[in-house]
Order: C-alpha cells, then structure tokens, then sequence
C-alpha cells in the first residue's frame, strides 16, 4: 500500500497544550497562486502543563516559510526544526510574540481544506484540521484564542470577510483594499475563516430576546439572490427557537452565512461567519424540492445552534466530536420537529439510522461515538459520532425528561462558557443538574455496535400480571469483542384488544421507560385485565434493534391502532421485511413469488384512510429501501434483495391502480407552492402514488407522468415526474424529458446537481455506461464534491442494482474513481471508498470481487491518509 504508516493518535495519550495563544493577529495579501499570510501570536508557556521550557510545536502543511521571528528578531535555521507535522521552536522565555510570514496556493489546493478558490471567490474550511494549511499553528480545539484578521484584496474582490466585527477598512496605495475583523469571543482556529470575492447580499434583522439588534445576511454570487429567502426565515426560526427552548442568546452583532459551490461537506459554523454549501442553503419553489427545504432548514439551525453547543463551548480534542455534533444533531432534530410533523421527522431519522449507522456500526470503521483512535480525524465525521450521538443525547433527554434536561444544559453551559471540555464534562452537568447516576450510561460513549434486544413476554390472567423478559446482546466489534450491558430507555405501551392504550399503574399512566441495564431482566405490569399486545420501543426510543415474536395479525393490529404514530410506522416495516424475506428465500429457491393478500389489504387501507397524515401513509407505502434490506440482512444476496423488492411493488402497484389513481388525482389541485408540512406531506403522498401507477408502465400512468413534468410550477413536482419518466418510460420518453430538463435549468447548479443525481441513482438508467457518459458532460467535474456526490456517489449508495451486477463491474468503477480522486480530494475520496469495504457481509462472488476492489485501491500506490485508514481496515481479517 505505502511504505510508512500514517501514526494512529489516541485518546488516552491527551496531554494539555504545552503552551498558550492569548491573541492571533492575521494579515492576508489575496493572490491565487501566492497569498501572503503574516501572523502575530501573542504566546505564553501553560501553568498547567508543567515545568522548563518545551519546543514549541506548531502545525502546518503545504506552506512555504518565508520568515519566523521571536519578539522581533527574525530566528536562524539553528532555532527551528521542520517536522512531519510542521515546525518544532527552540523556546527560551515563558511568554513571547511569534511572528510568522508564509506563502500559500489557494488556487492549486483541490482538497478544500484551508484557504481554496471557489467560482472565483477565496473561502476557507478549518475544521478539523484546515488551518494547518494557511499558517503554522498551535492547530488543536484546545487552544484558543481571540483572532483579529486583515484581509488585503484587488478592488474585483469588493466583500472580504472574516470571523466577529468589522473594525477598519480602507485603501492601499497600489489600489487594493483592506478591511479589518476583530473575534472578541476566543475560539479554537478551526472555526477561523475568511471570504472574499464579487458577492451579493442579502439583509434582515433580529432582535434578541434582552433587546439587542442584529444584522443578518445571506452572501451570494449575483445570480443567487433570489434563493435566499428561505434560509433568512429559517435562520430567524433558528435564533428564537434557541431563546426559547435553550435560553441561548446570540452575542456579535452580526451573523452571516455564505454559499459556496465547492464544498466537501454541508456547512460549517465558523463564529459569526457560516460557510454553506450552496446546495444546503440556496432555494426557491421553481428550483428546489421539498426535501430540499427542508434539509436547508434544518442545516441553517444546526450551524446557528453550534454557536452555543460547539464555539462558545467547544471541544478539547477531536475525539470528542459528538460533544458538540451529536448535541447540536439532537438540538436541529428538535427544532425541525417543533416547526414540522415530529412523527415524519423521526422516521426520516431512524430510517437514516438504521439504514446507514447500523451498517457502519457492523463494519470494519465501527466505532464508539466517543472513538478511541483514528488515523485521520476527517475520516470520523460519521454517521455514529452525529446521528447515533444525537440518539444518545436523545436518551439523556428521556430519562431526565425536558425539565431535568434543560437544568442540566443550562448547568452545562453555564459552567463551561469559554471553555474547550470533554463529553465527561456534558455527563456530568446532566448529573449534577439532576442529582442521578448515570455511570452506566456512560458506556454508550466507549462501546461500539448497536446493541441487541429480544424480547419475551407471559401474561398470567389469573393473577393479571404481564411480564416482559428482555435480553440485552451487542455484537462484537473491531477491537470490541465483549461489550458490557448498556442502559437503555426502552419506551412501552400496552394495547387492549379495543386498539386503546391501557392503564400501566394506578395513576392511569399509558407508557412508561423501561430502564434496561442487565444482560437479563424481567418486568412486571400488573392489574392487566386482558392479554395486552406490546408495543415497544416507542418513538424509537433507543438506538438499538428490538426483536420479539409479533404475528402478522398483531402487526397489523399495531399498524392501524397504535397511539404511538412512529410504532404504527415500525409495524409497517416489520410487516414488510417479513414478507420480504419470505420472497427472497422463494427466489433463491427457484419457487413462484407471492405476497401475501393480507399485505396489499393493509396497504390498500393505508391509501384510501383520509385521516391518516398523508406523509405517513407515503412512508408506509415505500417499502424498505434495498440498502435498508441489505443492512438487515446476515448475508447480503444483493440479487434476491433487488428481486424480491421490485416484486413487491411491482405487485402492490398493479393490484392498487384504482386507489393510486383515485388518491393521485385528489392530491393533484393547483395550489400556489409553500414549504409547510401539510403541503409538503400531500405532495409526498401524490408522488409516491405517481411513482406506484408507473411502475406499472400503463400508457396513462407514463401519461400523467408527462403532464406532470410538463406543467409542474414546483421543482417537487417537476423532479417527481422526471424521476418516473426516468424509471419507467420508454427510452425514447425518458431520453426526451431528460434533454428538456437540462436544456431549461442548465445554468442552475443546484438543478443539474439533482438532474445528475436522479439519472446515477437510477436501476435502468443508471448503468456503468450511462454514468461514463454522465462523467464526460460539460456539467460534471471532479473538483466539485456535489457533483462527484450526485454522479458516482448516487451510482455507489442509491443504485442498488447497478452497483452491484454480478460481474463487478461496479466495484471496479468506484475504485478506479476513489484512485483518481484521492489524489485531488482525499476527504472525498476516503467517503466513496466505504461502499467497497463492506465485502464481509456480502455472499459468494460478489464478496471476492468486493474485496479485489479494495485491493486494488490498497495497491495503487502512494494513498491519502484518509483513504489508507478506510481500506487498510476495510482489508483487516
Ligand atoms: N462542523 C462541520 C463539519 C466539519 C467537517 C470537517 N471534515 C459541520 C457541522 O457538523 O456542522
Ligand atoms: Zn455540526
């Protein structure tokens, strides 16, 4: 693979910063091929990190010295040491002034880390180790320190931009400008950043809950401006929800958010200063889909919500990412759900959970949300350290309940203001705020793997008792074999057979949280009058899988009564992964495939129940996505999944034309667009039910489809009746609508993101052929993370069936890609690796091919230490 190993940092070798930054005092001089970077640092030796006088460590990479100097006297080679990491400094006295000059290439730095050119506009991303690539630095969360920026630029770039207040501005002689930014809130360098380029803003305002006025805006080049208005509401939304629920105020003057097209992730939360990609905050109705709306919304809250929960109280190493990305996922999660339906909310993020966490929690990356090593930090921005993270904060919130919660924020902040701390220190203010114990529970921080329930019940009438039997297990995981039992809330309810939620204890309550914390454990309801159906786990209330023996009467029983609208959602699901299963053993049997009468009845009463929340019935009406079905699945038989699926709907679709078509016209008024979540879940519905009647590619289904396409005033709907075309029509409609699309939105990024997106993920357009073809299109580029997202991406992770044809094909094309792209952008490329390191799980051949893949990438030289890190564990036995 490479001949040295990249060094693994843990956890357990922390040691406090040897020395301090009180102030760090920027210049840039802007130039694409060289910018000038001068840095002051105010530095003093830390009274808490021992005696004498260490070196001085500094990071850097891809920088060009041009001078160093102490209290102003510039330093001989003989003082300093170049090292792997960047600089070693002979120190003589405990306190100095470092002044550093260095040159670097944003126009040549592919990898979007540091200072890069996008479109023509300078921008930064930091986190987590960026800095490192604009000046040398004392680059760790746990130095922080109050930054003053001034950014030097030609006239063609009029906004220059950097983190805090604007403190001077003016002309330079040889005709540029300058303008001057002062931080007054110290901060750790990776939430530095600066911008600068010909852009356009948008302005509002905001008055905070004590009364001060603050000035928003929204930057963006000039042909964007229109789409802004979206993330302006949803930032105001942000900034009250926070006063609110958290008591959290904003505390500069400003706050801005940019957009930016070239961007290896969705945004970053820079103090004051919010760099976005531009497919995360950029919409309007014409342009943008309904999930799109939505995403923008939630990912505006989440970078508004780190102010708080990230920069004013950061992290004191990389290791306790989830401190602040699980909180701050936690946080945005309840904010869309305050602002939407929470129900649909939470099926959205399980399905996310359990399709993507679960999986990364059984293969060769699994890892604790708290990691105990990593190779390359980029490379634990996953799903376990956000999402599983937010689930585990989640579980705090249900067992101290909302008050008990927010005494232990508050507490949390409060003590922690300023401060770069620990996912101990979170625990422990949850504690302290609420005088429990949760000593247990911290082992969701150490432990990998989701864990395992299976649970048993007994009802004895003659005593009414009902007892529940629950055993807790969790796989094994790398460097993981045995884990401890966890404590987990495990949210019940009992059913009567009136479909009513009965009495669990005298005061009449209708759910309780069971808390498990043994390998073994039994519970007793009692007073129970009748043989009660259980539904479990309500609200998903831990990240774990619950297995217990339901008949298909009793999940239909949950589906239609259950009070709990997530449960009724989870019973759907297990009713359909039964059936799907029982298709793939019949498939891989050789025998007729069936699915069972009682299944499309229960579907058909989902389609024409108008109580139910259309958005449910839509969800419910999906089925599980073929990587869901992989997830589940012991060994994945990616033919028989693909098989069984499409037969499912193949057959729901031709025996519900009538209700699809009843409910599809219903739902098709003419009604001028708005992101709310009534209209959101109706067009939802109507397009699923679009998306059903075509599958059976009648000429009036693919005739609705086209009217669709062709009218549609809302990217929602317009992108739905592509996608169908797409799927189901004939080469010759679907060629046409594709051309038609591209040849209307060509100069909208955002559209052609998705119109790249729709083709890759397609089982019929999709193939390795097309998506070659895609790649050679004037609108793909491989410097562009979206794109590579849209295209191969799409191809890797939603194209079940072509990524996975027998002859391998797929994998071959994807490390081919992660070869080619490693070299431009190693972030991007350790990401798109992934879906070829999970060969364990696959069956037969498929697995071989998987695992030469790998190989391959393993073997094509000099690799990244982003991608080294996923495939030399993706290759471990
Ligand atoms: N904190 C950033 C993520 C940075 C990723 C760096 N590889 C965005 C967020 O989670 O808010
Ligand atoms: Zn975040």
């Amino acid at each position: 693979m490479q001949d040295a190993q990249p060094k693994t940092m843990y956890l357990k070798d922390y040691r406090v910063p040897d020395y301090l930054v009180d102030s760090t005092d920027l210049h840039f001089e802007l130039e694409p091929k060289a910018t000038l970077v001068k840095s002051r640092l105010e530095i003093r030796r830390n009274p808490e990190a021992g005696q004498g006088l260490p070196p001085l460590l500094l990071n850097g990479i891809d920088l060009e010295l041009l001078s160093i100097a102490i209290d102003g006297s510039i330093l001989s080679s003989i003082s300093y040491q170049e090292t792997p990491e960047g600089l070693s400094v002979s120190i003589d006295k405990p306190e100095f002034i470092l002044e550093i000059h260095n040159r670097i290439n944003p126009e040549d730095n592919t990898s979007l880390e540091g200072l890069y050119l996008s479109n023509d506009m300078y921008c930064t991303q930091c986190e987590a180790e960026g800095f490192r690539k604009i000046t040398f630095y004392p680059d760790r969360p746990d130095v922080m320190s109050k930054f003053t920026t001034t950014i030097m630029a030609p006239a063609d770039y009029p906004v220059l931009l950097s983190n805090g207040n604007e403190v001077d501005r003016g002309y330079c002689d040889d005709g540029r400008h300058f303008v001057t930014w002062e931080d007054p809130f110290a901060k750790p360098a990776y939430l530095f950043a600066l911008v600068a380029g010909d852009l356009e803003h948008v302005d509002d305002s905001f008055t905070t809950v004590s009364g001060r006025e603050v000035k928003l805006q929204i930057f963006t080049e000039d042909k964007n401006i229109g789409k802004c208005d979206h993330a302006m509401q949803s930032l105001k939304k942000a900034m009250r929800w926070d006063e609110e629920v958290y008591g959290r105020e904003y505390d500069l003057d400003i706050f801005m958010v940019v957009a930016v097209d070239h961007f290896n992730m969705g945004a970053m939360e820079n103090k004051g200063l919010n760099i976005f990609n531009s497919a995360c905050v950029l919409a309007s109705p014409e342009t943008a889909t309904d999930s799109a709306f939505q995403r923008i919304e939630s990912i505006i809250g989440h970078e508004y919500f780190h102010n708080w929960s990230g920069n004013r109280v950061t992290c004191r190493d990389w290791f306790q990412l989830s401190l602040k990305e699980g909180f701050t996922v936690f946080r945005d999660a309840e904010f869309s759900a305050d602002l939407n339906s929470r129900a649909v909310k939470r099926i959205e993020d399980v399905s996310l959970l359990r399709t993507s966490q679960f999986s990364e929690d059984a293969g060769p990356m699994a890892h604790p949300i708290r990691p105990d090593s990593y190779m390359e930090i980029s490379n634990f921005y996953t799903l376990t350290v956000y999402e599983k993270g937010a689930e585990v904060v989640r579980m705090i919130h249900t067992i101290l309940g909302s008050e008990g919660f927010r005494k232990g924020s508050d507490l949390y902040f409060e003590r922690h203001d300023g401060c770069a701390v620990t996912c101990e220190d979170f625990i422990a203010a949850m504690e302290d705020a609420n005088q429990v114990d949760l000593s247990q529970f911290r082992r969701w921080y150490s432990q990998a793997g989701t864990p395992e329930l299976n649970v048993t019940d007994h009802y004895d009438g003659s005593l009414d008792v009902y007892q529940l039997k629950v055993r807790q297990f969790c796989p094994a995981t790398p460097e993981q074999d045995e884990k401890l039992p966890f404590h987990i809330p495990l949210k019940v309810g009992l059913l009567g057979s009136n479909g009513a939620d009965m009495a669990l204890d005298e005061a009449g309550a209708t759910q309780c949280v069971l808390e498990v914390t043994e390998r073994e454990q039994t519970f007793e309801f009692k007073g129970i009058k009748e043989q009660p159906l259980l539904s479990l786990l309500r609200g998903f209330s831990a990240p774990v899988k619950v297995r217990h023996n339901y008949s298909r009467e009793q999940l239909l029983f949950l589906m239609s009564n259950d009070s709990d609208t997530f449960n009724r959602w989870d019973a759907s699901q297990r009713l359909a992964f039964t059936a799907l299963d029982q298709l793939q053993d019949a498939y891989r049997q050789g025998r007729n495939l069936q699915l069972p009468p009682e299944m499309i009845a229960a579907y058909r009463d989902i389609l024409i129940d108008r109580e139910l929340d259309p958005a449910l019935a839509a969800e419910i009406l999906q089925l599980p996505s073929e990587q869901l079905i992989a997830e589940e699945s012991e060994s994945i038989d990616a033919d028989a999944i693909f098989t069984a699926r499409h037969f499912a709907r193949e057959t729901l679709a031709n025996a519900l034309v009538p209700e699809l078509k009843e409910r599809y016209i219903e739902l098709s008024t003419e009604k001028s667009y708005s992101p709310n979540a009534k209209d959101i879940s109706e067009r939802r519905l109507k397009n699923v039910c679009l998306e059903y009647l075509c599958i059976t590619k009648s000429t009036e289904a693919l005739g609705f489809a086209q009217r669709q396409f062709e009218a549609a005033s809302n990217m929602t709907d317009k992108a739905a009746a592509l996608s169908a075309l797409i799927n189901y029509a004939d080469d010759q409609q679907a060629d046409q609508a594709i051309k038609q699309f591209y040849e209307l939105w060509r100069e909208d990024t955002q559209v052609i993101e998705l119109w790249l997106a729709l083709q890759s993920s397609s089982s019929t357009r999709g193939t390795l052929e097309n998506i070659k073809a895609l790649m050679q299109h004037s609108a793909f580029e491989m410097k562009n993370p979206n794109k590579v997202r849209a295209v191969i991406g799409g191809f890797a992770n939603r194209n079940f069936s072509q990524f996975h044809k027998s002859d391998g094909s797929g994998f071959e094309f994807v490390a081919e890609q992660v070869i080619t792209l490693d070299k431009l952008n190693p972030q991007i490329a350790a990401r798109l690796v992934i879906p070829i390191t999970r060969w364990k799980k696959y069956a037969g051949k498929l697995a071989e091919k998987m695992k030469a893949a790998l190989l391959r990438v393993a073997d094509s030289g000099e690799l990244s230490k982003d991608v080294f890190e996923v495939v030399s564990k993706g290759l471990k036995n």
